[in-house]
């Protein structure tokens, strides 16, 4: 057979095999005396003998795969958040202006990205522009690029315990997040995670639920994710706290801005230190770790002198809160109270806290608790923040 090749070359006045560079087999054997060397420009590249590859198949574009920057957000759990869709790249940029760089937008369009982020920080999924709230589409594009994700997860985010994905219910991209599943659970086995995968999706407004194929898609993701620990941020709450105070532009990024910085506010208490009573990194991650709901809300109390502090605290916070209503009663539950030295020092208001602590204790399973003394506050700010709910 090289024989015949030798003289097909012959015939044709070409090198009968040119030398592939790191080719052992072309510099000794049998037929190494056969081998006539040529000039450097006869011998065809790579470039040249593979050019068609390029030809066949999606071209994938170069999107970068460095380490993103260590999170500057202090934070008693190592964390990374996966924006999926347009919702969920905008939320996840509030976590980034927050000083979480450990996230990752992942769309299937460009059309719907924030303003404001660094190229790297973007993982375009290619072959479809947009899925046209098909959750169905959606789920299909993101199972075949599961391992682009995954990729990228790995290169990009590196070692983190904490994975929270970001995503906007009701569309047909961030509804299909749960697809990814697969992915973030390798990804997070493979980095040695001691933390889970944890949803924060939001609910549509009462408008957007009069369209059937929103509503199916926010019930099918909220399916989907009933069984891993997840936060529901329900944007008719959202809205309604916002509607007359910024105008409609303004509204869905003032509402992730005050989400990421709650959520961020309890990851740093956690890892804070307190003279009274802390609330440490194991209690935040038993409440992170729990399947099903976990509610967040804040209140700030000015006059916390008055009486009734522990029911003023738990209602005003529920009301307030971008996520749906807590049951009446929950597996665990956590309350911080952040005060000024003044506050810590008055027995009054000391009694009135303890009485808080019992309050919402009464109502979980378990509870943990941390008093934390900080300066310039408006009044007592308390945080509360439950999991485990049905
Ligand atoms: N909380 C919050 N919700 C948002 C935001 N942007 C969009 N949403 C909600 O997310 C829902 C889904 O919209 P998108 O996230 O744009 O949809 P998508 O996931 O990109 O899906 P397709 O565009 O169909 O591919 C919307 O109906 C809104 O209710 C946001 O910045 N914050
Ligand atoms: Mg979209």
């Amino acid at each position: 057979m090289a024989s015949t090749v030798k003289n097909l070359f012959h015939d044709n006045k070409r090198p009968t095999a040119a030398p592939v560079k790191g080719d052992d087999q072309s510099q000794k054997g049998e037929n190494q005396e056969k081998i006539i060397m040529t000039t450097e420009d006869e011998i065809l590249t790579a470039d040249d003998d593979f050019d068609f590859v390029s030809h066949y198949g999606d071209t994938v574009e170069e999107q970068g795969d460095d380490l993103l920057p260590d999170n500057t957000a202090g934070s008693a759990i190592s964390c990374g958040f996966i924006g999926v869709g347009g919702g969920g790249g905008k939320m996840a940029k509030a976590f980034i202006d927050v000083g979480f760089n450990k996230s990752v937008l992942v769309n299937t369009t460009e059309k719907d990205q924030p303003n404001g982020v660094d190229a790297n920080h973007f993982l375009l999924i290619p072959g479809a522009d947009g899925v046209g709230k098909d959750v169905v589409l959606g789920q299909k594009v993101l199972t075949e690029n599961s391992t682009v994700v995954e990729d990228a997860l790995k290169n990009r985010i590196g070692n983190i315990d904490w994975l929270f994905v970001l995503a906007g219910g009701g569309g047909g991209t961030g509804s299909a997040c749960t697809a990814l599943h697969g992915s973030f659970e390798r990804y997070m086995k493979s980095s040695g995670a001691a933390g889970n995968v944890v949803y924060i999706v939001s609910a549509p407004s009462a408008q957007e639920l009069l369209n059937p194929t929103i509503k199916k898609n926010y019930k099918a993701l909220v399916k989907d994710i009933a069984d891993h620990p997840h936060i529901i941020l329900d944007n008719e709450r959202q809205l309604q706290l916002l509607r007359g105070k910024v105008g409609v532009l303004n509204m869905f990024p003032l509402a992730n801005k005050s989400f990421a910085k709650m959520l961020a506010q309890v990851f740093r208490l956690a890892g804070a230190s307190s003279p009274i009573q802390a609330f440490d990194t194991k209690d935040l991650e038993r409440c992170l770790r729990e399947p099903g709901r976990i509610f967040l809300g804040t209140t700030v109390v000015t006059d916390p002198t008055t009486t009734g502090l522990g029911s003023k605290i738990y209602q005003q916070s529920i009301k307030n809160s971008p996520c749906p209503t807590p049951p009446n009663s929950v597996s665990v539950g956590s309350l911080l109270l952040c005060v000024t030295e003044e506050m810590a020092s008055d027995p009054a208001i000391s009694n009135h806290m303890e009485s808080a602590v019992a309050y919402v204790g009464g109502r979980s399973d378990a509870l943990f608790s941390g008093i934390y003394i900080r300066n310039g506050l408006p009044g007592l700010v308390a945080i509360v923040l439950l999991g485990g709910l049905n």
